[in-house]
């Protein structure tokens, strides 16, 4: 069944070809077409038959691309071109042989790009790398297992080792992995969420009591108004845009911030419908507000002002009295601050103009039944949780949250980020939770608070964290600072990745490295008892079953719950009253104990298995009940501020091209935004280019202005004249991750302040397209 790997290239991307986009629609029948081509190629018909047309289905997988949610009435042919990548990508037969780990030292590894690494195919075997070698070489499971536990029982503390965890793990193996590591005895529990929608979990959490969305699947077809702000859903959501299309067929209307117009919040050809395939689709947007980066504060905090105005013109008719006399707390305190507000300072941090802010209260006004949804652009902001708030006020100052068509809805990124926080992947997960989990299985959890992904860095960079342990994700490519990030990871003295396929965090390892294959989402899973399925939350607390439907890529493989009932075996054992043999054999064993630690997951086996699963109780949604000290939501007071940019410099965003998953880089296009063949490129404004005495096209360095006394720079990235906001840049993740200072993050949160870095750019001293010195993001750079 495994094919001989095929030989990929680096793409060395000298003829980078820009100038295109954007494209004024996304999807479509095009994208459908995109999506099959590589799948069928790579796997055949029947096994693209049983992955790609089985996804999101009642029997099927959930798809591994992002986490909005399935249709109730889930319609084969319900997948997105990205989320046919992403099950290619991962069902894809092409494995590492074993002869591959000789022929390959670590340090050749490591001068390879993300894209080659990941094109190497599946993991098969599990590997060790021993201290002072550069080779890894495969070791059997027990041998793997038995290294991992003899160094975990070394350590002087359990806080000298942290545990991360990418957001594609499931319930089942989230559930176990936090208690192995609590039962081992630390909460350093690092997770991709504390650089992704942390922001959104403190905001919501302080103000409305729950860091979830207030929204279920069917009420954005019953909007009369969505904003969608900080958000891609074209490339990053793509079946978002069915909905957004429903919304707008019910006379709903949607309103896009972005300082980029992106494909799909303009135009929208859905592959299902006739006027998709032959029409122009249909119109997204009705209002587009360009926005600078770090803007919508102020942007918010001036539309709650016109609502507060409208009030104060009309008394009695504009806000919501009763609710906000019910349910709410604040209100004078808002009403005061927002009174003073200069709207000079508004446009300034805006850059829009003031009739584009009356249109959008208008419109907010006009709507019985609003949304608000957001993502990254929002989250990696300084003035995040913050900003997140405003949006709160926003929606109860006339009660949109609590009703049908109404809501707060942060759009979480990988498909079951959301669920691993309510299984208790979090570092500071509520007493409650810690209690529940000691009764249940005997032993006394470690109160103190555990580190989060920055910390763990600057820890291991300390020497505080010796060994550092990961279920999924690329930590050392994902994280800001790539070159402070390579030399913390290079400080542990082990490090252990469980993973579906090679990527840079097994090339910049500890002294010692391990890497255990895993099963993916994608493959069925037969363990003693029978096949198992696992669970996941989506990005409106719908929980579902995933069934694996095609043949693991090898024999070798064990899944993750396997995986991680053989480390809490080995590590735990019985000091804590825990079936670790049987969690493996058999899942139900898992969720019995996850319905009654969890709260809100009660008789989890019997609930899973209703059709279509079940939806998460959320007090603001289905009782206007807000768990707050007071019972009360909150509307908060925020002093506004904004970027600061120096004369010469730009800010710059980090953002998803369409040819990637995250750190996963399945090829070199950005077709929505016209680029060919490459990824170090940097978009800007033409006016700002012929202001800063640029030209299109030329090879410029980027240089961080953090002062800090560190340089951060990369070489040679290819300037595009693009329609962005004024004084705004954006390069691709995680190419420019170099020039993300590690403690430069959110207020509240901390999570990197990837969307909005200061810098300058410089021409480039060599300017032939020669781009060897690109291929790889932080070794090359380095120089
Ligand atoms: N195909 C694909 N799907 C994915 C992913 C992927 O990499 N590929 N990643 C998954 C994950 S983990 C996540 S978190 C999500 C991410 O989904 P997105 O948040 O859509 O991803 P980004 O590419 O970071 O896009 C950020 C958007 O915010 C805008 N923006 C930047 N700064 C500002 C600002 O100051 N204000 C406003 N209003 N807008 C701003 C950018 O122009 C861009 O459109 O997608 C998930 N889905
Ligand atoms: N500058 C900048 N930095 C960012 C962002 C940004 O917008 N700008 N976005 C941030 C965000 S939103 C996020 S979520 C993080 C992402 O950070 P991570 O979640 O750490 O990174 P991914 O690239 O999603 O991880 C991909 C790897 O996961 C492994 N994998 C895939 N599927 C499975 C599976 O089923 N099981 C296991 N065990 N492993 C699997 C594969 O080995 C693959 O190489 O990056 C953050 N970093
Ligand atoms: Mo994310």
């Amino acid at each position: 069944m495994t094919r001989k790997n095929p030989r990929i290239e680096e793409v060395d991307e000298q003829d980078i070809e820009a100038g295109d986009g954007p494209k004024s629609w996304a999807a479509g029948i095009p994208g459908v077409l995109h999506s099959m081509m590589p799948a069928v190629e790579h796997m055949g018909l029947d096994r693209t038959r049983r992955t790609v047309l089985k996804m999101n289905q009642k029997d099927g997988f959930d798809c591994p691309s992002c986490a909005w949610p399935d249709p109730h009435h889930r319609k084969a042919f319900e997948f997105c071109e990205n989320g046919a990548k992403a099950v290619t990508w991962e069902a894809t037969p092409v494995v590492i042989a074993s002869h591959f780990w000789a022929e390959h030292s670590v340090s050749e590894l490591r001068s390879r790009s993300e894209y080659w690494l990941g094109m190497q195919g599946r993991l098969t075997e599990p590997v060790h790398k021993p201290a002072g070698e550069d080779h890894y070489r495969p070791v059997s499971w027990d041998e793997a297992i038995r290294i991992i536990g003899t160094k975990l029982k070394s350590l002087d503390s359990p806080d000298h080792a942290a545990f991360y965890t990418s957001g594609r793990t499931s319930n089942e193996a989230a559930f176990l992995y936090q208690l192995f590591v609590r039962g081992y005895g630390t909460n350093n529990l690092p997770d991709c969420s504390n650089m992704c929608h942390e922001s959104s979990g403190w905001a919501m959490g302080q103000t409305i009591g729950i860091g979830k969305a207030t929204v279920s699947f069917d009420d954005y077809a019953m909007a009369d108004l969505i904003i969608i702000m900080g958000q891609n859903p074209g490339t990053n959501h793509p079946r978002m845009l069915t909905e957004l299309e429903a919304c707008k067929e019910n006379g709903g209307r949607i309103v896009a911030v972005n300082p980029l117009p992106e494909a799909g919040l303009r135009r929208y050809k859905n592959p299902q419908k006739v006027k998709g395939i032959v029409g122009h689709g249909t119109q997204i947007a009705d209002q587009f507000l360009q926005i600078r980066i770090g803007g919508d504060m102020a942007l918010l905090q001036a539309v709650s002002k016109r609502v507060l105005d409208a009030e104060a013109r009309n008394p009695g008719t504009v806000l919501d009295h009763a609710f906000l006399a019910e349910h709410c707390e604040g209100l004078e305190e808002l009403t005061k601050h927002l009174a003073e507000l200069d709207e000079r300072a508004v446009l300034e941090a805006t850059g829009l103009r003031t009739e584009d802010i009356d249109e959008l209260a208008d419109r907010y006004l006009k709507a019985e039944r609003v949304i608000i949804t957001w993502a990254m652009g929002l989250t990696q902001q300084k003035k995040a949780v913050a900003t997140i708030k405003e949006i709160i006020n926003l929606l109860l100052l006339r009660g949109n949250i609590g009703k049908p068509g109404a809501g707060a809805s942060p759009i979480r990124g990988h498909s079951n980020v959301q669920g691993d926080r309510t299984m208790g992947i979090w570092e500071q997960m509520p007493q409650s939770f810690m209690e529940a989990l000691g009764n249940e299985f005997g032993f006394e959890p470690p109160r103190e608070h555990g580190t989060d992904a920055v910390e763990t860095i600057n820890r291991m960079r300390d020497g505080g964290i010796k060994v550092f342990m990961a279920l999924g994700g690329n930590l050392v490519a994902a994280i800001s600072d790539t070159h402070a990030a390579e030399a913390a990871m290079e400080q542990t003295e082990m490090t252990v990745q469980i993973s579906t396929k090679l990527n840079r965090s097994h090339t910049v390892t500890g002294a010692e490295a391990l890497i255990l294959p895993t099963m993916g989402r994608t493959e069925i899973d037969i363990q003693e008892s029978g096949p198992q399925f696992v669970s996941v939350e989506d990005t409106v607390c719908a929980v579902h079953p995933s069934w694996g439907s095609v043949e693991p890529v090898s024999h070798t493989l064990l899944s993750e719950p396997a995986i991680v009932s053989l480390l809490g075996k080995e590590v735990v054992g019985n000091r804590i009253n825990a079936d670790w043999d049987g969690f493996e054999k058999n899942y139900d064993l898992i969720r019995d104990h996850i319905s009654r630690v969890v709260a809100g997951c009660e008789d989890y086996n019997e609930r899973i298995r209703q059709e279509g699963g079940f939806i998460l109780a959320n007090g603001p949604r289905d009782s206007r009940t807000f768990p707050t000290p007071t019972g009360k939501a909150v509307l908060t007071v925020n002093e506004l501020e904004h970027i600061e940019r120096p004369v010469g410099t730009l800010i710059l965003q980090s953002i998803r091209s369409h040819d990637q998953f995250n750190t996963t880089i399945y090829g070199h296009d950005d077709r929505y935004r016209g680029i060919k063949k490459g990824r170090h490129v940097v978009f800007v404004n033409p006016e700002d280019i012929a202001e800063l005495g640029l030209a299109d096209g030329q090879y410029v360095d980027i240089r961080g202005e953090y002062q800090d006394g560190v340089e951060r720079m990369v070489r040679k990235f290819r300037l595009v004249s693009y329609p962005t906001a004024r004084g705004c840049a954006a390069a691709y993740y995680p190419e420019s991750n170099v020039l993300v200072p590690l403690n430069h993050t959110a207020e509240g949160s901390n999570t990197p302040v990837s969307k909005a870095v200061i810098v300058r750019l410089e021409p480039s001293p060599d300017q032939t397209p020669d781009a060897a010195e690109r291929v790889t993001p932080g070794a090359a750079q380095a120089r």
